[in-house]
Order: C-alpha cells, then structure tokens, then sequence
C-alpha cells in the first residue's frame, strides 16, 4: 500500500526541481558540446561544412522535415510546433514527411526529401541505427542535415547539430524522484513494472538505461515486468492489462511516456485497482498528465519539451548567417510532481 497520503501530510518534501521552464519553447541551454562554426571558410562542425542555405534562390530555405510519426500526444505537439514556425513569415518553407513509426520508410523518406528540393533537413529518427549511408547521400547531396528530438550514434562528421532532450539524464532525474520519494515515505521495496518506448529509440534506450543501472544498484529495487509499448496508449493498456492477469506484485510504475501511463492507468482502474496505491512515474509533461499529478493519480512526470520547431529554426538561421552553434543543444528539462504541478500546469503544452 503506498503512503502518498503520509506523504502530503508530512508535506515539507521540498524536492530542489529544476524550475526551468519546458513546454513553453524554452530557449536552448548553453549544455552544448563541440561549437560548429557555421558558414564561411571555416567548416559547420569539425570535417562538416554544409551551412543551410536558399539553394534555388527562391527566397526562403526549404526544410524538409522527417517525422517519427503521430503517436503521442508529445508528438503532435512535436510536429504542430514545427507546421507553425516553418512558414513564409519566417522565412521557410516546409516539406513534411511523416515515417508512421515505420524506421525503414524513414529512410526512404530522407531520400525522397532530398530528391523533393529540401535544402535542409530536419531528422527525428524513429530508431538510432542504420543511418550511416543515408546521411552520406545527403552530405553528398549537399544537403546540410539536423537531428532532432532523438540522437543519433553516428560520426559527428555526418550532421550540422543535434537539439532535442538528453533522454538518459530525464531517466536519472526519475530515478532520483524515485529514490528519494521511498526514503521520505520509508518505502521498503520498489517492485516496479517498466513500459518502454519504441525499442531502438534513443528516448527508449537513455530512459530504460538509466532504471537498469538503478535496479542493478538497488538491492531493494526489482523489475517484475517489462515490455514496449510502443509510445502508444492503446500499446500500453494491453501490456498493463496483460501484466494484471498474471497477478504480477508490483507497487511502481515507470512509463516512458504520458501515452503508455493513460493507457496503464485505465487498464488498473478497468481491473479494480485503486490507481493511487501504485507510485506511477511518467515522462514528457502533457497538460492531462500534469493535472493527473495535480489529482494524485500520476507521482511525477520527467519533462520532455516537444516545442523544438522555433529552437530549431533559430540554429539554422544562426548556421546560414555563418554564426557558431554547437554540436550537440540539450533542452531544459526538469520534474513534475505535487510540488510545482500547479505552477507548471500553467505551461503545459498540448491537451
Ligand atoms: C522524446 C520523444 C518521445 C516522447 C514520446 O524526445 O522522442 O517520442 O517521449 C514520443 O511521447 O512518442
């Protein structure tokens, strides 16, 4: 049985939360690695020298957008951040292409992108692995290349930069909730059933690595169960509802993000459950997610910020003006929970 409630009665857990803002299209952090010098004689980045640029001379610099999918709602917030900063006004045009999850048809859709007149492109990849040779087409092309939202493990010499979280430190983040949540409330044992993102994603693999290192390091912590769902509610219910007919002991949750916990949730209520006896530890920060926190259904939300579109827009103008940026930009992230859900709800972004 849990203690939230010994919890708000003993209240003074005043957890130190980065307050940074998230969600609201915070400005890039100066967490940045190796600058790139863009434009001019000196190469983009160490052995890259392609700088954004209007190629056909028509006027705006055309991005050609590689998209993971629509299957959260930090994605659609992902993707309309990027549909509305894109425009004319700004001096862009946009060319959309949406992988569906599907990491082949990715690839095939960067090298559409290439051959559809992109004269920059934009990749969030649906998964980190088999990108080599197609980011070589594109540098090959002359098409300079950004990642976005999730890394790649490719040579720095294949794209202009990286923005987006650094998934592994939002993972330790919710660790160290973790941890910390049990040593105030004398919480014995986490037993904790773990729902992961997309295999092979690097939101997946940065969140997942950090509760394997802390399960490895906790004698008192254990998996009973885990499993993807796939970034998606419906994914994420059926697990749940799977792992509730093997009667699995489990008093904690660590949901790789709002979606997946919807889905957990509904499939505990469906089975009788009272969704306030488990510890539920989501990632991203959704507004229902955040009022879900309020309500003391969710314990804690490792933010995630989907506006990227303006921050992204804002390396390329720096970039084709011949401006340093740096290699890798880390958004600001921080922690939701009962302490600052009120504040942050405020912020929040999507529905
Ligand atoms: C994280 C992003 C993840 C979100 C999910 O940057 O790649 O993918 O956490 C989304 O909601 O589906």
């Amino acid at each position: 049985m849990k203690i939230k409630n010994v919890a708000i009665a003993v209240s003074g857990i005043a957890l130190a939360l980065s307050l940074a803002a998230c969600g609201g299209g915070s400005t890039p952090t100066a967490d940045t690695t190796t600058p790139a010098d863009g434009g001019g004689e000196a190469p983009a980045a160490e052995g890259y020298n392609l700088v954004p640029k209007d190629i056909d001379g028509d006027g705006y610099i055309t991005l050609g957008f590689a998209q993971v999918g629509a299957e959260s709602g930090w994605r659609t917030a992902n993707t309309q951040s990027y549909k509305d900063y894109f425009v004319e006004a700004n001096g862009f045009k946009l060319i959309f292409a949406d992988a569906n999850q599907d990491a082949d048809k990715q690839k095939q859709d960067v090298r559409d992108l290439i051959t559809q007149g992109a004269e920059v492109i934009d990749l969030a990849p649906v998964t980190d692995s088999g990108w080599e040779p197609i980011l070589e087409e594109a540098k090959a092309a002359g098409i300079p290349l950004i990642v976005s939202d999730r890394q790649l493990s490719v040579s720095e010499d294949l794209y202009l930069t990286y923005f987006g979280g650094d998934m592994e430190a939002e993972g330790n983040r919710a660790v160290e909730w973790l941890t910390k949540y049990m040593a105030d409330n004398s919480v014995a044992e986490a037993k904790i059933v773990h729902l992961q993102g997309t295999i092979g994603s690097t939101a997946q693999k940065g969140r997942s690595k950090a509760l394997d290192d802390a399960v490895a390091a906790n004698a008192n912590w254990s998996l009973v169960a885990q499993q993807t769902g796939e970034f998606t509610q419906a994914k994420g219910q059926e697990v749940m509802e799977s792992i509730l007919q093997q009667n699995a002991d489990f008093n904690v949750i660590y949901s790789e993000n709002d979606d997946m916990t919807y889905g957990a949730i509904d499939a505990l209520t469906a089975a009788g459950k009272k969704v306030e006896d488990y510890i539920i530890i989501s990632f991203d920060g959704n507004k229902s997610a955040v009022q879900m926190v309020i309500d003391g259904k969710i314990d804690v939300i490792a933010e995630c910020d989907p506006l990227l579109g303006p921050q992204v827009g804002d390396l390329i103008k720096k970039a084709a003006a011949g401006e340093t940026i740096a290699k890798i930009t880390y958004s600001v992230e921080g922690v939701i929970d009962s302490s600052n859900a009120a504040e942050k709800i405020t912020v929040a972004f999507g529905s």
